[in-house]
Parts: structure tokens; sequence; C-alpha cells
């Protein structure tokens, strides 16, 4: 039997009005939460924003097919796959898009590279700096053939912190001296969560760390547009041991347990300092066990000309304080971040009207399909999925070490 399965009713329809542009047709490995949210990205952004190429939702891939057949109905993908290797080797796929976990991304992403595709590969890039080095190189050599690949760290694509990042590179903030940033989530405080892919080690290379710390390691490093050259840390796994599951899941959700169980092989919560390469010191926690703390990513970057604060949980909303300001009225005001000259928002609603989490998504579809036509490298690129991978390697090696000080090589 064919494994490729068509879907009757949905064609792949280009998304978008105006003038048919040249598609991009995008294979997507994966598809349970992030693979909802990149649907989302692919099928929307054409529609909102002028695109030079035109995603195509050409076909999703994951082992269960019934349930992947659901989910292509659900989301508009006009095929399915069982196997990402037939996906691979489909001459109608200009870009693979990995969202499975961590342990799967570095064979999927060489292979696509190999095959000759572009690629989008989610946070974090890898589970080990060698795999992260390996994709890297791989995608350099790419380079050269005319192929792209980026990493997804989402969070860049907010409108607030598009506009902090084009503030600090304005000079709004002078010489940075802090960064302090802390996401927190708790999902994981039941001691009956069960144990799910993202409890696993030799499945998501790490816990809270690679989870939650890539990111905000990211958003850091972005906005103060400079590395972390160096760390001290400290990790803690609080439950040990946890019940096995009863099915399949997105690995934040519990689909219930069985009698079994087995020992948890990854972080809970790591906590950690950091230099950055111009001296500014950094401050970093993530968490999953942050009772209260839903998906709160908050970031305050301190310099000598002013302060900038963001909080995900407010997520269009920056605070800012001018500091050459006369001190009789200054202090932080709220920005709201909703107006056309803002970071992507001439494209969608009236000023005023906000946004949310999925719109990143969408966002990072339309500076990928930009970069794709452009022929840019577009960011962050492998090579800055890399560099995250190495602060996250150096957060472990110094947590094991008692928190000795482990410099990062940039
Ligand atoms: C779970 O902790 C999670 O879904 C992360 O995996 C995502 O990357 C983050 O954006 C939200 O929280």
């Amino acid at each position: 039997a064919p494994r490729t399965v068509t879907h009757p009713g949905i064609t792949p329809t280009p998304a978008g009005t105006g003038p048919r542009k040249p598609p991009l047709r995008v294979g997507m490995v994966g598809y349970s939460f992030m693979g909802a949210a990149h649907s989302q990205g692919w099928r929307t952004a054409g529609r909102v924003f002028e695109l030079p190429l035109t995603p195509v939702l050409a076909a999703v891939c994951g082992r269960d097919g019934e349930a992947v057949r659901a989910m292509a109905d659900r989301h508009g993908w006009a095929t399915t796959e069982t196997d990402w290797r037939d996906l691979i080797a489909r001459d109608d796929i200009d870009l693979v898009d990995i969202c499975t976990p961590g342990d799967s991304h570095a064979e999927i992403a060489l292979a696509a590279l190999a095959a000759g595709k572009h690629v989008l590969c989610e946070k974090p890039l890898a589970n080990t700096v060698e795999e992260a080095e390996s994709m890297t190189a791989a995608a350099e050599a790419a380079r050269a053939r005319g192929q792209l690949a980026m990493v997804g760290f989402n969070y860049r694509r907010v409108p607030a912190t598009a506009l902090a990042r084009r503030m600090i590179a304005e000079g709004r903030l002078g010489a940075l001296r802090h960064v302090r940033v802390t996401y927190l989530q708790d999902w994981l405080v039941d001691p009956r969560f069960p144990l799910t892919w993202r409890l696993r080690k030799e499945l998501a290379g790490s816990g809270a760390l690679g989870d939650l710390g890539a990111h905000i390691v990211d958003l850091a490093q972005y906005l103060a547009g400079e590395p972390v050259v160096g760390v001290s840390a400290m990790t803690e796994t609080f439950v040990r041991e946890r019940p096995l599951p009863a099915g399949a899941s997105s690995g934040l959700t519990s689909s219930g347990s069985t009698p079994g169980r087995a020992a948890v092989t990854v972080d809970d919560a790591a906590l950690f300092t950091g230099r950055f390469a111009s001296g500014a010191l950094a401050s970093f926690e993530a968490t999953r066990f942050a009772t209260g703390r839903k998906n709160s990513l908050r970031i305050e970057l301190n310099g000598e000309r002013g302060s900038l604060a963001f909080d995900l949980e407010r997520l269009n909303e920056l605070a800012y304080h001018d500091h050459t300001e006369p001190g009789t009225h200054a202090g932080f005001r709220r920005i709201l971040v909703t107006e056309p000259d803002h970071p992507y928002l001439d494209a969608w609603w009236p000023p005023g009207h906000g946004l949310g989490y999925e719109h990143t998504f969408v966002h990072q579809a339309r500076d990928l399909v930009h970069a794709i036509a452009e022929h840019r490298e577009p960011k962050p690129s492998f090579a800055d999925g890399l560099q995250v991978q190495r602060v996250l390697a150096a957060v472990e090696e110094s947590a094991e070490k008692n928190s000795v000080y482990t410099p990062i090589a940039v």
C-alpha cells in the first residue's frame, strides 16, 4: 500500500490572496503541541503578511497513521507520512520542519539537509553539543548550496521582545550591566505526574534546563547582542521517581499512569549566574516547580542609560525606564506594543488590538520565508542554537562540580 496518504477534500491551497507567489512546500515531522503551533504559523503567515513565497502545508509526518491523519484534517495538511525518511525523500517538499523531541533532531536535520531541503528545527537545537556541532557544520555546508536552516526560538518574535532588541541596538540602554531572566512553570509539582518523554534524558536531553533554560539563554543573548561566556550553576531534581505514563502525550499533559515507576533522569530546576562578553552580569532561573507560575518568562535588562523589562504573561507590554530623564519624573513606563510602527504589527489589527502566544509562530514562519526568498541566513541560525547548547552544557558541568565557574568557548 502506498505510504503517502492524500486527503480527500484538502488540496494544498496556497495561503494568501493577491497574485500567486511561488510555493514553499513544507513537510513537518511531529504533530503534537509544537506541530499544532507550527501549523498555525505556516497556515496564517501568508494570510496576514505579504510574503515573497506562499507556504503550502504539503505533508505532516508521525508514526501513528490514524492520529497523524486526524491532525492533518484538523490543521489543513494535504498529505501524511508515517516515516520521516519517506517525507524527506519526496521531491515535492522544499522545507522540513522538525517538531519532534530532541533525540531525533540531529538525525532528521542532517538527512533533510543532505536531501537538499531547507530546515526549521524546534528548540533546543539538539540534545548534546556534539549533535549541535554536526548540525551546524551541515547547515553551513548546505548554505553554500543555497539551503537555509533556522532554529525555532519563538520568543524572539513577540513584538515586545523584538522592540526591546531594536531599542537596545539603538543604544537606549547604553552599556549593559545586568540581565535578569526567569522562566517559571508549575506543571510538574504533583509527584503523581507521569514520567513523560520530557522527563527522560535519552529523549529530552535535559529537563527545565533544555526546555525553558534554552529559551531564556537565547533571549538574553539576542537582546544583549552578545554571548554568555561563562556560568556558575545549580540544578535539582525534586521528585526523583515517577509513575510510568499510560499512553502517549505531548509530555506536558498527563494521560494517566500505570503502576510501574522509574527514575526521573533530568533536572526539575536550573539556576545559574552568567557573565557576558562585555562584562555584564546575568542571572537565570528555569523551573517546572514554581507553583502558580504557568508560563512566566520575565526578563529585565539594566544599562547605564536605562532599563527594559518584559513579562510573557503580559506580552503586549514592554516596560522602559529612561535614565537620562530628570530624576523628578523618570521611572518605568509601560509601552503598549500594539502600534503599526512596532515590529510585525503593521500587518495585524488596527492600533491597540493585542496579540498572543500563537502569533510568535506566524512571525517565525514569516521571517523564515523572507530569508529563504532573499537568500539570507535566517536568525537564529543553527550556529546560534549551538551557542545556546554550549551554555546548557556548561550549566550541567558547573552544577556537577558544585557550581564552579565554567567558561564557554564562543
Ligand atoms: C513546556 O515547558 C513548553 O511548552 C516549552 O516546551 C515551550 O518551548 C515553551 O514555549 C512553553 O513551555
